[in-house]
């Protein structure tokens, strides 16, 4: 029993942790704690409601490639603040890791006008990279909206000479394009308001709000009633939302994330909430959850390392911090890392909502751009072994690559990440293999069968130079559909 304990308390304390083992090598993922792996924290008995189901299938499941978009006044901070804070990986976290009191950041905020954004501009690039859907910050931890609110005029209408509604442009714009548009919400974090609660106490609530009484009790519950779901309220209302992106539920019960998902199904019955309402990203999923919400968002820039019973989203992004940064401790990855986390991300069974960090000014960071577009040159001759997918059903996934598979099973797409010249294996494949091509340029790959072993045979040099796909066409179907989880 002794020996048990700890394990128990773990979880609780693992996003605090995410802190102290950060001295990862530069784009090598972090090894992952006992607590945090894929198996503890999904049983293979877990099942989405058949709600959640339909919502998503409706273009979610299918649309695999997301733009994540963080920007705020932390953006033009760019991950420093009087010389504070840059050891931090995050700079939309700055008011915190400079422990930047609320009146000094509300008066940063006042000169916040990101005079050249242009939201056409940025649909436009999205949807040429192949992006399907964008999910911007409406409010992060700092409680700044991008939106305007009747709620608070703390926000980039009424607190700013930018006088515009950010979140409206964008909304418009991306639906002119046909991309899906979501919010970001901070619904339990807020550093303006004294009373919600911090993901971490390095920074006491006193360092942000000096002038509060030393034994000021936090009333969570009043700041959750007096702005955080009123706000909620005013974003399903006043936008046409496809996707509501909620984050760090610290604190959060079931009882008080219900309304969060309630407000939006009232509204919004079609819009899709993703699992931090109340999950925290590398926490155990719990079945009694799964109906505040409709698909799991895994741990910040985690990629699954095997394929996963719920269908799931990756909040990646192109470096190592979400908002702009330049200063301080800060890489990004490169366009073959970012085409090796996607394509491993949608065979695990999800999507990958890749995150930018645009510039103070307004102007998309060009070094996430060159990545975006990177990844849609690629997806431009292998869309089709990624959009409209379904996860590898063959039991494993090989070292050299991974697997996807067409919605009706009869074509498997085989992802060589690992270019090896020569002979590299398959195993589990039942169905029987009537062609293989070089999905690219459509040439003949030479293959052999026997039983439940494929043998390919690769020419010296790949195809694409970051994921050469193999288009098998089968037989009979692979398709996994049939089982899919589901509750009666
Ligand atoms: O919005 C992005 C992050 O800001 C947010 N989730 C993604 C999508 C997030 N909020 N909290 N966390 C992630 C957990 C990480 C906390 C840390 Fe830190 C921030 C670790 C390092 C920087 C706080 C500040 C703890 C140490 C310094």
């Amino acid at each position: 029993m002794k020996l048990f304990k700890p394990l128990l308390i773990l979880p609780a304390f693992s996003c605090a942790l995410v802190s102290l083992s950060f001295a990862e090598t530069k784009h090598e993922p972090r090894k992952p704690k006992p607590e945090e792996a894929f198996e503890y924290r999904f049983s293979d008995d877990l099942k989405q409601t058949p709600d959640s189901i339909d919502r998503l299938d409706k273009w979610f499941t299918d649309a695999k490639f997301g733009a994540f978009i963080h920007f705020g006044v932390y953006s033009t901070q760019e991950g420093e603040y009087k010389g504070r804070g840059s050891q931090h990986r995050y700079s939309e976290w700055i008011q915190h890791s400079a422990k930047i009191p609320v009146e000094e950041y509300r008066e940063l905020a006042k000169s916040f006008n990101p005079s050249e954004f242009n939201a056409q501009e940025w649909a436009k690039t999205f949807k040429d990279c192949g992006i399907k859907y964008v999910v911007i910050t409406s409010k992060h931890h700092d409680g700044f909206a991008l939106f305007d609110s009747d709620v608070s005029d703390y926000n980039i209408h009424d607190h700013t000479p930018f006088k515009r509604d950010l979140v409206k442009e964008l909304c418009d714009a991306c639906d002119a394009e046909g991309l899906k548009f979501g919010v970001y919400y901070s619904h339990a974090q807020d550093w303006d308001e004294p009373d919600a609660p911090y993901l971490n106490y390095r920074t006491k609530l006193h360092e942000l709000h000096p002038d509060l009484p030393e034994d000021y009790k936090q009333d969570f519950d009043s700041y959750l009633e007096g702005k955080s779901i009123k706000q909620m309220e005013e974003l399903v209302t006043k936008y046409p939302l496809d996707l509501v992106w909620y984050d760090t539920p610290v604190d959060m019960t079931y009882e008080r994330a219900k309304p969060f998902s309630d407000v939006i199904r009232k509204h919004l019955p079609n819009c899709i909430i993703n699992s931090r309402i109340i999950q925290r990203g590398k926490g155990v999923v719990k079945q009694e959850n799964l109906e505040l919400f409709d698909y799991i968002s895994i741990g910040d820039k985690e990629i699954p390392t095997k394929k996963l019973p719920l269908y799931v989203e990756s909040p990646d992004s192109v470096s190592s911090s979400f908002g702009y940064k330049k200063k301080g401790k800060h890489y990004y990855h490169t366009p073959e890392e970012m085409i090796h986390r996607f394509v491993n991300t949608v065979c695990a069974g999800g999507n990958s909502l890749v995150n930018n960090g645009p510039m103070g000014n307004g102007k998309l960071d060009p070094e996430a751009v060159r990545i975006y577009k990177t990844m849609g040159e690629w997806l431009e001759a292998n869309g089709e072994s990624i959009y409209n997918t379904r996860r590898n059903p063959l039991e494993a996934k090989p070292e050299w690559g991974d697997v996807s598979v067409s919605k009706n099973g009869k074509s498997l797409y085989v992802h060589v990440l690992d270019w090896n010249a020569g002979e590299i294996n398959l195993y589990g494949l039942s169905a029987k293999v009537d062609s293989a091509t070089f999905l690219e340029n459509g040439e003949a790959v030479t293959f052999a069968q026997d039983g439940e072993a494929l043998t390919f045979t690769l020419p010296e040099k790949a195809i694409n130079q970051y994921d050469t796909v193999i288009k098998l066409s089968l037989a009979e179907s692979v398709s996994e559909e049939q089982e899919k989880t589901h509750i009666e």
